[in-house]
């Protein structure tokens, strides 16, 4: 069975704890249970990690991307949290391990503060899901199989 990674960024462990009036209530365990159940349903196995450091998410997506190069993965939903907004690095990372990712985002980021409309990301990304809140996980998974199945 082929895998498939959903990639959490910084700080999104308090997801359900805090801000509910912007993130909602669901917590980030809550959101491993949706993506298995998806990925059961879509016949992916699901590789769900969360991190605060950078360069952690450097080595993961690198790491997917020899997976996905082997055959063995689709590639990556990916929510980069602040690091959207800042890291040259996963750009660099995305681009250079040539990993197929979905961008995310529970919240509508444009909707929001000037600085959270410029992404990094979206330049290497093949699809992005933005502001469906963490029902976004579920449809980026689907759009990522489907990307994947039409080749
Ligand atoms: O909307 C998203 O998914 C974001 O990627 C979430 C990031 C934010 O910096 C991006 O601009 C948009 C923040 C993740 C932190 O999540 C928290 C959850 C609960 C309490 C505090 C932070």
């Amino acid at each position: 069975m082929a895998s498939v990674l959903v990639l959490n960024g910084p700080n999104l462990n308090l997801l359900g704890t805090r801000k509910p009036e912007v993130y909602g209530r669901t917590t980030l365990a809550d959101v491993e249970e949706m993506c298995r159940e998806e990925g059961g349903k879509l016949g992916l196995e699901v590789e769900f990690r969360q991190s605060n450091h950078e360069g952690q998410l450097v080595d993961w997506v690198h790491e997917f991307g020899a997976e996905v190069k082997a055959g063995r993965s689709i590639g990556a939903v990916f929510n980069p949290g602040a690091f959207t907004h800042t890291s040259a690095a996963l750009h660099d990372a995305i681009e250079g391990a040539s990993l197929p990712v979905i961008e995310l985002h529970i919240s509508n980021v444009h909707a929001r503060e000037e600085w959270r409309h410029h992404s990094f990301i979206s330049p290497v990304a093949r699809g992005i899901v933005v502001g469906f809140g963490v029902l976004g996980y579920v449809l980026a998974l689907q759009g990522l199989a489907q990307l994947a199945q039409e080749g």
